[in-house]
């Protein structure tokens, strides 16, 4: 597997502006398009798509009060709280994965951090999923340093924790942790030269500046995240965003299309929320410039589609997902 190779394109841009990036949004949807799928096509292969899996190996109870999350201790939503998974069930879980097509296994749990006393189990977990000969993803919450050096050890390719809005609109949907405390385990996952998967969520009734903001806090970072998800709002009953309007469709295409354009060496995630969408919408996504999705029929606790109809969906665009981001053709994010 090579090395994350942070320095590798002084093309890359890190110098956002609001201004330029909301001119990039208002461009006519045609040559929106047109731009996405240009820069897509120079460094992808627009016919391949990365498909990792989920898994909650730690449900419910988490002590954030993130407004959209049906795992929060906060909200009265049907998620009941359970224990770490053994290590045993993780590893069926994984297996079964691989099985059904999966390149890469990410395994996600409810906690606010990862406290030291847990950190030898998901260690484990990480090396016998490595094993496996999958990908290893985990997304953990706030991670320290000594953490962060320690999962790279157990074979940890990459670690998911999501900037999830701009800044300015943050404080409107979490109250428990800053977007300073997410900057700051952004930076020791980075720093251990774990990849780096960090994105948000649309629909959560942001302006179109938050979602600008949003794509300039990612881009602006020092090195781009290998892999930028980008969740439609899963609207889940006792959350406090349950009754949230939906978002023009075309607007959540135009958020894929402009972080392709602004990180054109991301894998760009079409994340959550799929289970809510036309296979027309989707493959617009994919025409925007998305190039990875979760694949399995549970997110972590909320529906994701069937494989069955996934599997369809790609052979009816064409699509192939026989890779993993290791293998794809330009990968390297970059920092300068
Ligand atoms: N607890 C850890 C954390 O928040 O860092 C990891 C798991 S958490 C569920 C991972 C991400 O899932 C969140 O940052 C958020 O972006 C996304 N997410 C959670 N609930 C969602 C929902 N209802 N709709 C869309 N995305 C959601
Ligand atoms: C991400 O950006 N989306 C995934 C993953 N990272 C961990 C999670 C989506 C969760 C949707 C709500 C649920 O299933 O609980
Ligand atoms: Fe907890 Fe993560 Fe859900 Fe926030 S998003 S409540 S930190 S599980």
């Amino acid at each position: 597997m090579p090395e994350n190779n942070v320095n590798a394109d002084q093309s890359l841009r890190h110098d956002w502006t609001v201004g330029e990036v909301e001119a990039l949004y208002n461009l006519p949807f045609a040559d929106l398009m047109y731009r996405a799928q240009t820069v897509h096509r120079e460094n992808f292969d627009p016919n391949s798509v990365q498909v990792s899996t989920l898994l909650s190996i730690k449900t419910g109870g988490c002590a954030e009060d993130c407004g959209y999350c049906p795992q929060s201790a906060h909200h009265e939503s049907a998620v009941k709280a359970e224990p770490l998974m053994p290590l045993d069930k993780v590893l069926e879980n994984a297996a079964q994965a691989k099985e059904t097509g999966a390149s890469r296994f990410c395994m996600g749990a409810a906690w606010r951090n990862l406290k030291d006393r847990d950190l030898e189990r998901v260690a484990d977990m990480v090396s016998g999923v490595k094993d496996m000969g999958l990908e290893t993803c985990v997304t953990l919450g706030m991670l320290e340093e000594h953490q962060a050096k320690r999962l790279k050890e157990a074979g940890l390719d990459y670690y998911n924790h999501n900037l999830d809005t701009s800044p300015e609109f943050y404080g409107d949907i979490i109250s428990t942790r800053t977007y300073q405390d997410r900057l700051d385990t952004l930076e020791h996952v980075r720093d251990n030269n774990i990849h780096v998967c960090s994105g948000g969520i649309v629909g959560m009734g942001e302006s179109e500046q938050d979602r600008a903001g949003l794509l300039i806090s990612l881009a602006n970072l020092p090195s781009h995240p290998e892999s930028v998800p980008i969740n439609l709002l899963v609207k889940v009953e006792g959350t406090p965003l349950a009754d949230h309007d939906d978002i023009d469709q075309l607007e959540f295409v135009r958020t894929i299309a402009v972080a392709r354009l602004m990180m054109p060496k991301s894998f760009v995630r079409l994340s959550a929320g799929r289970e809510s969408m036309s296979d027309e919408l989707q493959a617009m996504c994919f025409l925007a410039g998305a190039n990875s999705i979760f694949y399995g029929e549970k997110l972590l606790t909320t529906d994701n589609p069937d494989t069955d109809h996934d599997q369809q969906l790609f052979r009816r665009l064409g699509i192939n997902t026989e890779m993993g981001e290791h293998s794809a053709p330009v990968k390297e994010a970059c920092s300068h």
